[in-house]
């Protein structure tokens, strides 16, 4: 099997008016890929997040702002290397994790999904840990298969299995892109990462996004038991 190296990574991400954030978040990507990932923002921004990008090396793919799903969705796709990571740019996801999450690509695995709530996600607002933790739950029966986290932005992917993968949800994106590939058969697994207080404003609205979310929880399972 390939041993992929950074050179082998593309780290995506949304972003939407993330100026307080971004420049930390290429500059960890940066330090510990040694510069060599391939980096890619889908930005939506009315502030100067698309310019600080590019001044990072970024490849910046400018879109209208039509949610997360929508943003990531075209990261992923225009991503140019076999192994492809996302991530928030609000500094709430550990860009030091990245070594082990290709470590775990390369033991074999095709998705490797960041678990924030396993060290407690002190740093998530309330009532965003308590959904996350109820979609988890739901999730994990509907599909019998307990997963911990199911709307974290940070993963790894094996570019194929987004090749191969249906795409119908928004908001919802996250919780789809770790239901489909584990109901078909890949091998998923999730890795406890540590997670941060955002810096900036948050893009989510908690009740309209988590009741989109909820919706995406439902429905991906059951699509995937019936296709
Ligand atoms: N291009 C683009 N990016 C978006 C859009 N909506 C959200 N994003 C980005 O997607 C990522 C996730 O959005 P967040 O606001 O962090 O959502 P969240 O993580 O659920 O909420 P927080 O806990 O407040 O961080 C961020 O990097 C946003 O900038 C959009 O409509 N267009
Ligand atoms: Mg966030």
């Amino acid at each position: 099997m390939t041993e992929y190296t950074f050179d082998d990574v593309s780290v995506v991400m949304g972003t939407y008016n993330e100026a307080a954030a971004i420049g930390t978040v290429l500059d960890d990507i940066e330090r510990v890929t040694g510069g060599r990932a391939e980096v890619v923002c889908v930005d939506g921004s009315d502030d100067e997040t698309p310019e600080i990008a590019r001044e990072h090396g970024a490849r910046v793919i400018e879109q209208e702002p039509r949610g997360y799903g929508y943003a990531v969705r075209e990261a992923l796709l225009s991503a140019s290397n076999p192994v492809v990571v996302t991530t928030d740019c609000d500094d709430t996801y550990p860009m030091d994790a990245l070594p082990r999450f290709l470590e775990l690509v390369n033991e074999g695995y095709d998705v490797v999904s960041g678990d924030r709530l396993y060290h407690g996600a002190d740093a998530m607002p309330g009532f965003n840990r308590f959904g996350n933790h109820a979609f988890a739950a739901v999730a994990s029966a509907l599909m019998g298969e307990r997963v911990h986290d199911t709307t974290t932005g940070m993963r790894a992917y094996r570019a194929e299995v987004l090749r191969n993968i249906t795409w119908t949800e928004n908001t919802g994106l996250s919780a789809e892109l770790l239901i489909r590939p584990l109901m078909r058969g890949y091998d998923v697994t999730e890795e406890p990462i540590h997670y941060a207080e955002r810096a900036g404003e948050t893009k989510l609205d908690p009740l309209a996004g988590g009741y989109a979310i909820a919706k995406s929880i439902v429905k991906v399972p059951l699509q995937e038991r019936f296709r």
